[in-house]
């Protein structure tokens, strides 16, 4: 699968690269991502992206020109593009489940007020990582490649996602590792057992009362 990200920011995606298991998910040529400067798109002295608002208020707007051209730059017939603003649909696992399927996405960012409304014509949906602002569609893009990048095939270990598939709308239970005691606090004698059918029933019993008490909402 490829991502391509559109960016005014380039090389704030450099970390999120560089590290980790999305580092290697690149190495293992499992995922393919494009950063794309926006401002290389721009036809204007000094090439410039952004202009005043029609109407008045307040900040700078990015202009539709640039963003469309930077779009198509990459596009194929298999595409698909989507627009990183606050007032998209709520990203969440599902989303991401249906991502990891495509062939390519293509992930735009907006900066300063947004981007020109005309935009719209352009992508095939929008979609917000939360119900609060964000400087830029820069994280969201970094937020939503990652949750896609993982559930590729090979990236991580299946079981890693689909004990959480099978667990859905539950919180994960508590994970412990060495030492035993620490600072007072020991680790739960049952996961010391041995007695794989209780552990099992102790760490399905925790995930359910961690998810009544704290998000209840995730429940079915
Ligand atoms: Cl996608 N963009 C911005 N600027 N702010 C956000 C967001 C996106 N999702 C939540 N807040």
């Amino acid at each position: 699968m490829k991502i391509s990200i559109l960016t005014l920011f380039p090389s704030m995606f450099d970390g999120f690269l560089s590290e980790s298991i999305i580092k290697r998910a690149i190495e293992k040529k499992l995922v393919k991502f494009e950063i794309i400067d926006i401002r290389d798109f721009s036809k204007l002295n000094n090439n410039q992206v952004d202009d005043t608002p029609y109407g008045g208020g307040a900040g700078m707007v990015m202009m539709v020109e640039p963003v469309v051209d930077a779009i198509n730059s990459v596009k194929t017939e298999t595409s698909k593009v989507y627009l990183m603003t606050p007032a998209g649909i709520p990203f969440k696992e599902s989303i991401a489940q249906d991502l990891s399927k495509e062939k390519h996405i293509i992930l735009v960012c907006g900066h300063y007020e947004g981007i020109d409304e005309r935009i719209l014509n352009y992508v095939d949906g929008e979609v917000s990582i939360g119900d609060y602002v964000l400087t830029g569609g820069e994280l969201p893009a970094m937020v939503i490649s990652d949750a896609v990048t993982r559930l590729i095939d090979g990236v991580i270990k299946k079981e890693s996602y689909e004990e959480e598939s099978f667990n859905d709308n539950l919180l994960d239970y508590p994970t412990y590792t060495k030492p035993y005691e620490y600072d007072g606090h020991k680790v739960p004698d049952v996961l010391l057992s041995g007695h794989h059918k209780n552990i099992a029933e102790w760490r399905k019993s925790e995930q359910i009362k961690k998810t009544q008490e704290r998000r209840p909402d995730l429940m079915k």
